[in-house]
Order: structure tokens, then sequence, then C-alpha cells
């Protein structure tokens, strides 16, 4: 939602201002900030074929424009958050993350947990990697985000999605679709294969969330997907007020 998804290369300013209010005001503290690909990355790394990783030479200039674009939404964020007063603090995954075969496997987020120390807020994202199997791939903001939590002990992971959760059915297309307001993991086992990127990402959708949260969940984070379209709702869980949502706990 912090781009618009139909036309390329085009951020939402209005929802990425109004974010960055949410998140000042809420007062952040031990906060890292990892946002996806949008119309900046996605269209790039489907263009060039990027998550699959090398096949042909005219990937090379595709998989830099695509780590470019993103470097450009993510100046955007920063620069949002910036005007709001956080103290935030632009990090590229691509500059110390290589993936073994679309995986982050071993990672040192050293710099990151000194950054929180420190009082700053890291905003990291989606990116193209370097995979050691592939030379490149595409690393979801959703791996990412799962897997910094896990290492550097979160206490919880706020995913901000365009729907108030995890639904029956696809809220979007079925009336009577509910909204289910806690998945333990044995549930979330039951829709999807834990800890595995879905073959149809790029984007990877709620399943994909799920999928990539497992390994989170069963170390002990907390997971809530809420409604980031919804003015205050962010600002809500981050101040962990009650709201409506998804909660996914072990
Ligand atoms: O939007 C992928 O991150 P996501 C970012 O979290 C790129 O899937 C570079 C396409």
């Amino acid at each position: 939602m912090v781009t618009d998804k139909d036309r390329p290369k085009t951020a939402n300013n209005a929802a990425i201002k109004r974010l960055a209010r949410e998140v000042a005001s809420a007062g952040p503290r031990n906060l890292i900030v990892v946002h996806g690909g949008g119309s900046y990355g996605h269209p790039l790394a489907k263009e060039y074929d990027v998550a699959a990783g090398y096949s042909s030479p005219r990937q090379m200039a595709g998989f830099s424009l695509t780590h470019q674009a993103m470097v450009e939404l993510n100046s955007i964020i920063v620069e949002a958050l910036l005007g709001e007063g956080v103290p935030a603090m632009s990090i590229a995954p691509s500059s110390f993350i290589v993936t073994e075969d679309r995986r982050i496997s071993d990672v040192d987020f050293a710099v990151v947990s000194r950054a929180v120390e420190s009082g700053f807020v890291p905003v990291l994202y989606g990116d193209a990697v370097l995979d050691s199997a592939r030379r490149f791939t595409i690393l979801s903001g959703d791996q990412l985000a799962a897997r910094l939590a896990t290492d550097l002990g979160a206490a919880r992971i706020v995913f901000g999605v365009d729907v108030d959760g995890v639904y029956t059915a696809n809220p979007k297309l079925v009336r009577d679709a509910r909204l289910i307001e806690e998945l333990s993991l044995s549930q979330m086992r039951g829709m999807v294969k834990i800890g595995e990127a879905l073959s149809t990402d790029v984007t990877g959708g709620m399943l994909g969330k799920i999928s990539e949260a497992g390994p989170a969940v069963e170390a002990g984070v907390e997971v809530q997907l809420v409604n980031a379209l919804n003015p205050g709702v962010v600002h809500d869980a981050l101040r962990g007020e009650k709201i409506r949502c998804t909660w996914l706990r072990r």
C-alpha cells in the first residue's frame, strides 16, 4: 500500500506520510521497519526474472535496476520517517545478506542490532540479493522480517496488510468471510508449509506471510497481521492496544 500497484515506480505518498506519522506518534522504541517492493521492485524483478537467479546476461542489469528501484523507494520511506522526527536509518539488505538457494542461512545482524541499541530505527526492505547457488535472487521483506525477529529476539512482528488479517475465505470476493482472530502454529501448518517460500512468489501474499512467519512463531515471537489501510491501526498496534487483527501464536 506504500506504492500504487498499477503504476510502475509510483509511491503512495499520502499513505507513506500517514504511516510515518503513526510510527512517530507511537513513540517507537526497539523498532525495525521492513518494507516490501510494491511497484518499485516487483515489475523489474519480474521483467528480468531476478528471483529465479542467473540464466542470461541481460539479467545482470535487471538485478541492479531492481536493487536501485528499492533504494529509491527506501529513500522515500526513510525521508518520510525523518520528516516526522523518527531517527530512521537505511540499511541495504543486499550489502550484508547472501542467500543460499533463496533462503537466508548465515547472517550477521550485528549492525542492525547495534543501530537499535543506539536509538535508531533501522529501515530495511525486500531486496535483490546475491545468492550462493543462483548468483542472485529476490529476498522478500517477509522472510527478512521473520529472520530479524528470530535472531534479535523480538517480542513481536506487525505485518501491515490491506485487510484486517486472515479470513476463512477471501474477504474481497466472499461476503460472509470471517476474520480468524488467532491462528496456532498447528493451524498455520495446516494452511502452508512453514518456512518455505511459495513457488508462486515474488510476492507471496498472505499465505507467504504465514509461511515465512512460521519459524519466528516457533521461536516464540508473536505475529500480528493488521490492516495498515485503516488510519490509526498501525499506531495502535505499535502501542500494544487491542485492535481487530489476526494473531499468530505458538
Ligand atoms: O515485496 C521483494 O520484497 P516483497 C522486493 O516483500 C523486490 O516480496 C525487490 C521485488
